[in-house]
């Protein structure tokens, strides 16, 4: 009979029967359960092991009987080698899989204290460690950046109270109203299940179809239809928390609040032509720009706002605060600045971070509080069922990056890769091991607690007659915009129902069009070639009132300088060399990057000899890869580049992109060859001396010249 040894005492580690088991739990402090663990090297001279940590004389071959012969089954390395490798992925997200993260903080520039108990509202100047993830909603891991689709902006802030995760997305409102609705959702966009395609797009037949038989998506659809779909970069969007939550104060009293991201480098987005192109490109478009721009010390910023009202304003709203197809407009409840994001560290592991990172809806600390917005409600089940799935063990907040950085104790134990495995011998409560042995114990002062919201009504499966309006605040988003922003809007629309098969779908769409805007829908009737139909029979009449709303144009919204931004500069050999300089200096003083693009990735020998090295051969610096484009040719360069396919592509499309365009007189022969010689506009400027280069960096403040696209686009004629 095997001796008891003692199992029901303390575990492996514990100091003794007498020692305080240690329940609180901090993971920086406590990696080496058990034994001190040593960090996965990859330096350089560090000696190859397997996974055992043994030695390993060759990676190069395996073990073989004779030269020629069979591997041996023995070869120990090189099982463990391929098994691994073997079992190297996990499931990809089931929505948002295509994403980016970075580390930094959030700051706190305006106390909350009389408002909300949420420790990291509650003093000025504190930072509060941040990591965010951005990511595209349909599109598969490895689909391409600038896919036309939501962008997500999930923040998990590390408080000193608890994880607090804003999982939200470029866009304040949702496509549905209810979870429930979510699977078919995501299954109408996502590739059809028979052919598996298309990819990472909405322009098809499923999407098209649920999108016109569930009216409550109109609002999201003018959202998606507009640039907001295609942001030139992560750090040019804003974020929305979309959902009405709770700020609680310390006496539980509650009031309802929306959260705001808004970017400092103001809202920035490519247009659709060049996005199709982007994507070929560089399919990394967006995490190479984040990545860029950190590693280069430019910390992408945004400021926190909050819409605060109460219950009096809830009640007396055109629309359901808990309806998360609706916005609240700024001008009715003012967006107020609290606070700043800086994201100012890269990952040095992507699975690590990016990949292995959870967010959960229901990740809330105290001071905040959920409302019954049955959107939220759904997610709250729906996020934390996906990590297990995704990353295959309860203990998915062991790993560092879902962490909490402040001190945790919990009864919680065992599971797949536990990785905290508090001692002590109790291991649940109540106990009465006393206070030195017994672990954590609840604290009604400090813990969490609900709001105490009384529910009304009877249990019904059912739609609230306060969430019927499905057309009046599509039309306030559309009568925001700037004509060109709705020219885009209808462009894409014609984009997307032309990709669509069924002409009863394309119909349909026109049918809830109407109620929307009457030269919306004509504008889509007509690119379409298609008679209206009849009006779709709408729930309840559309307020034909709401007044326009600046905050939703991107246009009266963007940047006032080039700053952030990157300019292409394409020159040849024998390119005047002062004015090269005199262009990448000023481009330097307005903060924003200068790209070098010659046809030869070793550079171009300039007019006083010097070689300026390229950071693009011309194949593969398209101008969809800029904001704005210089040319700076010699003569005999100009004449060389005019019989080249990709030089003539990168002005004639940088021209069609409304870009702002800088031109030596030189590079006449290369324009006339792309065919728009005879078409400049003031938005291409010559550049011939040093003020010329900077008066033309000065000008690229605006984010195009759209006066420019009238005239290179069919659909405006
Ligand atoms: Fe998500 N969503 N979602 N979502 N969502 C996920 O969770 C879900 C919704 C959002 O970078 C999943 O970890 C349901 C709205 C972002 O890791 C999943 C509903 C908003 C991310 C899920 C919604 C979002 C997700 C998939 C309808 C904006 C990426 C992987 C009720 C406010 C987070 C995962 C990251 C991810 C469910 C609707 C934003 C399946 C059921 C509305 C930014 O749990």
């Amino acid at each position: 009979m095997a001796t008891h040894t003692g199992s029901n005492a303390v575990p492996t580690g514990n100091k003794g029967k007498d020692a305080a088991p240690d329940r609180t739990d901090s993971y920086q402090e406590k990696q080496g359960q058990g034994g001190e663990t040593h960090q996965s090297v990859r330096d350089d001279g560090a000696t190859l092991t397997t996974s055992q940590g043994v030695p390993v004389a060759d990676d190069q071959n395996s073990l073989k009987q004779g030269a020629r012969g069979p591997t041996l089954l023995e070869d120990f390395h090189f099982r463990e080698k391929i098994f691994h490798f073997d079992h190297e992925r996990i499931p990809e997200r089931v929505v948002h899989a295509r994403g980016y993260g970075a580390h930094g903080y959030f700051e706190l520039t305006e106390s909350l204290s009389d408002i909300t108990r949420a420790d990291i509202f509650q003093r000025v100047g504190e930072k509060t460690e941040a990591f965010v993830r951005f990511s595209t909603v349909a599109g598969s891991k490895g689909s391409p950046d600038v896919a036309r689709d939501v962008r997500g902006f999930a923040v998990k802030l590390y408080t000193k109270e608890g994880n607090w995760d804003i999982v939200g997305n470029n866009i304040p409102v949702f496509f549905i109203q209810d979870a429930i609705k979510f699977p078919d959702l995501i299954h109408a966009a996502k590739p059809a299940p028979d052919r598996g395609f298309p990819q990472a797009q909405t322009a098809h037949d499923n999407f098209w179809d649920f999108i016109s038989l569930s009216p409550e998506s109109m609002h999201m659809v003018m959202w998606i239809m507009s640039d907001r779909t295609i942001p030139r970069s992560f750090r040019m969007m804003e974020g929305f928390g979309v959902h009405t939550f709770r700020l609680v104060d310390a006496d539980g009293q509650s009031s309802y609040v929306k959260f705001h991201w808004k970017p400092k480098l103001g809202l920035q987005s490519v247009v659709w032509n060049e996005a199709v192109k982007l994507n070929g490109a560089d399919p990394d478009f967006h995490r190479r720009d984040l990545w860029d721009a950190i590693d280069a010390g430019d910390f992408p910023e945004w400021e926190l706002g909050v819409q605060i009202f109460d219950q009096d304003f809830a009640d007396n709203f055109d629309f359901d605060v808990l309806d998360a197809t609706k916005i609240i407009p700024e001008e009715l409840v003012p967006v107020r600045i609290v606070g700043r994001l800086v994201l100012d560290r890269l990952v040095d592991n992507f699975f690590a971070t990016t990949e292995q990172v959870a967010f959960c809806t229901q990740n809330i600390v105290p001071g905040i509080d959920f409302t019954n917005d049955p959107l939220l409600q759904g997610r709250n089940f729906s996020y934390l069922d996906t990590q297990l799935k995704r990353l295959g063990s309860p203990n998915f907040t062991h790993l560092p990056v879902n962490a909490p950085r402040c001190p945790f104790a919990h009864f919680q134990q065992d599971g797949h890769m536990a990785m905290h495995n508090p001692a002590g011998r109790a291991n649940y409560e109540p106990n009465s091991w006393g206070p030195a042995q017994g672990g954590p114990r609840e604290d009604p002062a400090r813990g969490f607690t609900s709001v105490a919201a009384r529910p009304d009504g009877d249990k019904l499966r059912i739609r609230p007659e306060s969430f019927a309006d499905h057309y009046s605040q599509a039309r306030q988003f559309y009568v925001s915009q700037t004509s060109i922003e709705q020219k885009h809007i209808g462009d894409a629309l014609v984009f997307e129902l032309s990709k669509v098969e069924r002409p009863d779908i394309r119909s349909r769409m026109l049918s809830h069009l109407m109620h929307i805007d009457d030269a919306l829908a004509n504008t889509v009737a007509n690119g379409l070639g298609l008679s209206l139909p009849e009006k779709a029979k709408a729930a309840v009449a559309p307020k034909t009132d709401l007044p326009p709303s600046d905050a939703l144009s991107i246009v009266k919204n963007g940047p006032q300088t080039f700053a952030g931004r990157k300019l292409g500069l394409l020159v040849s050999d024998g390119a005047d060399a002062g004015l090269v300089k005199a262009l990448m200096d000023a481009v330097k003083a307005a903060d924003a990057l200068c790209e070098v693009i010659a046809p030869k990735i070793g550079g171009a020998t300039l007019s006083d000899g010097t070689l300026l090295p390229a950071q693009q051969k011309i194949d593969g610096g398209p101008s969809v890869l800029y904001d704005a484009v210089a040319v700076i040719l010699s003569d005999e360069g100009a004449t060389l580049l005019s019989k080249d396919a990709p030089s003539k592509d990168f002005v004639a499309d940088a021209f069609a992109h409304c870009k702002f365009m800088g031109l030596s007189p030189q590079t006449r022969p290369l324009l006339v060859k792309a065919g728009i010689a005879e078409d400049l506009d003031d938005g291409c400027m010559g550049l011939e001396s040093a003020d010329d280069a900077k008066a033309f960096v000065a000008a690229l403040g605006p984010l195009r010249f759209w006066d420019r696209e009238a005239k290179v686009d069919l659909d405006a004629m």
